[in-house]
C-alpha cells in the first residue's frame, strides 16, 4: 500500500536558517534512500540532505534560497510497497551499532560494540581525546572519543546507553571504519527505550560524522594533542567537534560553558556569549586570566578558513605541522587576534657598547670564558626599562594589573622543530657574563629539543632577537599574558648627523610591540628612548 512520507532536515548540529544552494530533485522524481535531496551551505561547511525514504517525488516544498534548519520539510514522497518506513521520521535507516543495540534489546540488553561509523575517506585516523573510561555511565549521543584526520577533528558520539565495559582504545590509537572503540552494557531499561529514541533522533548514518568533518574541516583547527591534554576535556558536555575546535583555539573549557542548544549542546553562540562575559568581567574564567579586558564581539565570529584543493593547480606535499607550530600557532592566533597592541620603532647606537663587547671578547677569549652576547646586554637593558617603567612588567588579570616585583625574560629561539621562548629567571640579579652563559645554554637544549617546562615558564617580558640574521624592523606578537616584547634586527653602519657632520654610528634597529590596553604610546616611546639611551652609554645600567 503506498503512503505519503515528509522528508525533512535531520539533525545538521548547531546550523539553522542555512540557505538551499543546489536541489535535485523535481515533482515526478523517483528517488531511492540516500539520493541526495538538496545541498546546504552554511557559513562553515556545504552538506548534503539525502532521502530517507524511496518512490516518487510529490511535491518539492524548497527552492535554491530557501532557509532551513532542522525539520524543515523538504519533499513528500510517495512510498510504494517498497519503501520500508513505518512512519515519516522513523524511516531515517538506522545507524548499524543502534541496530546492534535494537538486537540487544529485544534480547532484553547485554553488551554491545560500539564502533566507529562511515568517517569518509579517513583511515587509520589518531584518537586525539577519550572521554570515557570503564565504569562511566554513557548516554546516546555522549562523545565517546575525538578522532583528527590530516583534514578535520570530529567526534564519534555513543550510540547506545549503558555502563562503559571496556575502552579498547586509548590517545594515539589509530582507529578506522568499523574499529570498536568501546563495549557497553546496556540495561535492558536503557535498551528497551533506547530504539525508538534511536529511529527517531538519529539521521542517517553517514551524515552527522560527514557533516562533522566538513565544519571541521573548514574550520582549519585541529587541535594538537597537546593542547587537548592540556585543557580540561570538557568530557561530560555535549558540543560538536567545530565548537570544541574553536573552544580549544580559545582556550576556553566547555564545562563552564552554559549550554543552550538541543539536547543540552553547547553551540557556537554559548561560546561566543562565555568569552564576551569573561571578556567584559561578568564572568571568571581561564580567557580572562590569559588576556583580561574587552574585546568586540564580531572578533569572535571568524570566518571559516578557505579550503583549496591545491593539488588541482600543481604538484604539492602535504607535511603534518610539528608539535611546536601546532602548539606556538594556536597561541600566536590567539594573541593575534585578542591583543590591541601596537609596535614602536626606534634606533639604539651600539657604536660604543659593540666595541666594547669585541673587546670584553677578545680577553675572555684568551681567559678561555663565555662569549658575551648582543642578546645578554638586551636582556639587562630591558630589565632596566622594566624597573623605571613597572607597567611593562605586569600581566592583565580581568579588571586587574598584576605588577611583579621579580624580572624574568624570556628570549625567542629559532629551533628546527619551531620557535620556542626560554626563560632566564631573575635577570636583574644576574651579570652579562652570567646571562651570556645562561641564554647560550637555554638556546643549545632549545635546539636540541631538551627544554623543560619550567625552562619556559614564568617570563615578564620577551626578546625577539634576529639580529644574527638580518632585517631592519618587524612587528613581533605579543607572547600573553605578558605585555610587551622587544623585536630587535642587525645592526649596521648608519650615516648620523652629529650638529656639525653626518658621522658613522652602529645602529641597532629596535621593534617594540605593546599591549595598548595596558600601555599607551607615550609610554611605548618613553621605554624605547630609555632602552637605547641605556644601549648608547651601557654604563647607566649601573645607575
Ligand atoms: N646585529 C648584528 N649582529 C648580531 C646581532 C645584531 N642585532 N645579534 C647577533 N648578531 C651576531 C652575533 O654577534 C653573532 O655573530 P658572531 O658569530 O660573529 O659572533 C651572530 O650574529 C649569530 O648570533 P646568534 O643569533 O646565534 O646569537 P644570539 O645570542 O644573538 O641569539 C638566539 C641567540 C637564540 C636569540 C638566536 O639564535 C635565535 O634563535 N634567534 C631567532 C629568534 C627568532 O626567530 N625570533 C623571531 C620570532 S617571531 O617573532
Amino acid at each position: 500500500m503506498s503512503q505519503i512520507i515528509e522528508v525533512k532536515v535531520p539533525d545538521i548540529g548547531d546550523f539553522s536558517e542555512v540557505p538551499v544552494i543546489e536541489l535535485f530533485v523535481k515533482v515526478g522524481d523517483s528517488i531511492k534512500v540516500d539520493d541526495a535531496i538538496v545541498t546546504l551551505e552554511s557559513d562553515k561547511a556545504t552538506m548534503d540532505v539525502p532521502s530517507t525514504v524511496e518512490g516518487v517525488v510529490k511535491e518539492v516544498l524548497v527552492q535554491i534560497g530557501s532557509k532551513v534548519g532542522e525539520g524543515a520539510l523538504l519533499i513528500k514522497v510517495e512510498s510504494g510497497a517498497v519503501a520500508a518506513a513505518p512512519a515519516p521520521q522513523a524511516a531515517a535507516p538506522v545507524p548499524a551499532p543502534a541496530a546492534a543495540l535494537a538486537a540487544a534489546a529485544a534480547a532484553g540488553g547485554g553488551v554491545i560494540e560500539v564502533k566507529v561509523p562511515d568517517i569518509g575517506d579517513f583511515s587509520d585516523v589518531p584518537v586525539i581525546d577519550l572521554f570515557v573510561k570503564v565504569g562511566d555511565g554513557i548516554k546516546v549521543d555522549d562523545a565517546i572519543a575525538t578522532l583528527e584526520s590530516d583534514k578535520a577533528t570530529m567526534d564519534v558520539p555513543s550510540t547506545v546507553s549503558g555502563v562503559v565495559k571496556e575502552v579498547l582504545i586509548g590517545v594515539g590509537s589509530k582507529v578506522s571504519e568499523g574499529s570498536v572503540l568501546i563495549t557497553v552494557e546496556s540495561g535492558s531499561a536503557v535498551a528497551a527505550a533506547a530504539p525508538a529514541v534511536q529511529a527517531a533522533a538519529q539521521p542517517p548514518a553517514a551524515a552527522p560524522v560527514a557533516v562533522s568533518a566538513a565544519v571541521s574541516a573548514s574550520t582549519a583547527t585541529a587541535a594538537p594533542a597537546a593542547i587537548a591534554a592540556g585543557l580540561p576535556s570538557g568530557s561530560k558536555v555535549h558540543a560538536s567537534p567545530s565548537v570544541r575546535a574553536y573552544a580549544r583555539q580559545l582556550g576556553v573549557d566547555l564545562s563552564k560553558v552554559t549550554a543552550s542548544g538541543p539536547k543540552n549542546r553547547i553551540i557556537k553562540e554559548d561560546l561566543t556569549k562565555y568569552v564576551k562575559g569573561v571578556m567584559t568581567g561578568a564572568i571568571s574564567g581561564p580567557v580572562a586570566s590569559a588576556t583580561g579586558g574587552v574585546v568586540g564581539g564580531g572578533v569572535l565570529d571568524l570566518l571559516p578558513w578557505p579550503k583549496v584543493d591545491f593539488a588541482k593547480f600543481g604538484e604539492v606535499e602535504v607535511k603534518p605541522l610539528s608539535r611546536i607550530k601546532k602548539i606556538s600557532g594556536q597561541n600566536l592566533s590567539r594573541n593575534w587576534v585578542m591583543i590591541p597592541a601596537v609596535t614602536y620603532h626606534e634606533d639604539a647606537d651600539i657604536t660604543d657598547l659593540e666595541a666594547f663587547r669585541v673587546l670584553l671578547n677578545k680577553e675572555n677569549e684568551k681567559a678561555g670564558g663565555a662569549k658575551l652576547t648582543m642578546l645578554a646586554f638586551l636582556m639587562k637593558a630591558c630589565v632596566k626599562g622594566l624597573q623605571k617603567f613597572p607597567e611593562f612588567n605586569s600581566s592583565l588579570d580581568g579588571d586587574n594589573l598584576v605588577l611583579k616585583k621579580y624580572f624574568n625574560i624570556g628570549f625567542a629561539a629559532d629551533t628546527p622543530n619551531g620557535l620556542v621562548v626560554p626563560v632566564v629567571k631573575n635577570v636583574d640579579k644576574k651579570s652579562v657574563f652570567e646571562l651570556a652563559h645562561e641564554s647560550g645554554d637555554l638556546a643549545r637544549q632549545a635546539r636540541d629539543g631538551k627544554l623543560k617546562p619550567a625552562d619556559m615558564s614564568g617570563a615578564c617580558f620577551t626578546i625577539s632577537s634576529l639580529g644574527g640574521i638580518g632585517g631592519t624592523y618587524f612587528a613581533p606578537i605579543v607572547n600573553a599574558p605578558e605585555v610587551a616584547i622587544l623585536g630587535v634586527n642587525k645592526s649596521s653602519m648608519k650615516p648620523v648627523w652629529d650638529g656639525k657632520a653626518f658621522v658613522p654610528r652602529l645602529t641597532l634597529p629596535l621593534s617594540l610591540t605593546a599591549d595598548h590596553r595596558v600601555i599607551d604610546g607615550a609610554l611605548a616611546t618613553r621605554f624605547n628612548v630609555y632602552v637605547a639611551q641605556l644601549l648608547a652609554d651601557f654604563r647607566r645600567v649601573a645607575l
